[in-house]
């Protein structure tokens, strides 16, 4: 699950607009919510798309446009830095492809709650068990991944 994303400067930071652009593998921008929890200026929490649910299984960039995080004088505070990731729901060990060790986790996972056994990243669907549900999408991604 990928629903957030969390950015730290070095130092305290204005943010303008257009300063953090998260966009798919289309270019189309996806829109989020970004704050500063702990409200120190320096830590940046993005949160993309409809509360607690996942970004949609794709590729990513995300990235930090430098000409729009200011210093306290104003002056330009950061180089521009592309990070380019990928979601995948069942992609385990984060390779891009669901492989015989996702398999192995998911059938480990498989019937246990969620609460009891931390294992919310195997929960598609978010209902605190893993279940027939999130083996369908498991493997509807093992026929395509
Ligand atoms: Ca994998
Ligand atoms: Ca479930």
């Amino acid at each position: 699950m990928v629903n957030s994303l969390t950015v730290t400067f070095s130092r305290r930071v204005t943010l303008r607009a257009g300063s953090l652009r998260l966009v798919d593998s289309n270019g189309r921008p996806v829109e989020g919510r970004v704050t500063n929890p702990s409200k120190d200026g320096r830590t940046f929490v993005i949160r993309p798309g409809a509360a607690g649910r996942s970004l949609p299984d794709g590729s990513y960039t995300f990235v930090v446009n430098g000409s729009r995080v200011s210093d306290r004088s104003g002056a330009a505070a950061v180089a521009s830095q592309t990070f380019r990731f990928h979601r995948l729901f069942g992609d385990f060990d984060g390779d891009g492809h669901l492989g015989p060790l996702d398999r192995d986790v998911f059938r480990s996972a498989y019937g246990k709650t969620v609460s009891a056994s931390q294992l919310w990243y195997a929960d598609y669907n978010g209902n605190g068990l893993v279940d027939a549900a999130d083996l369908f999408q498991f493997n509807q991604r093992r026929k395509r991944h």
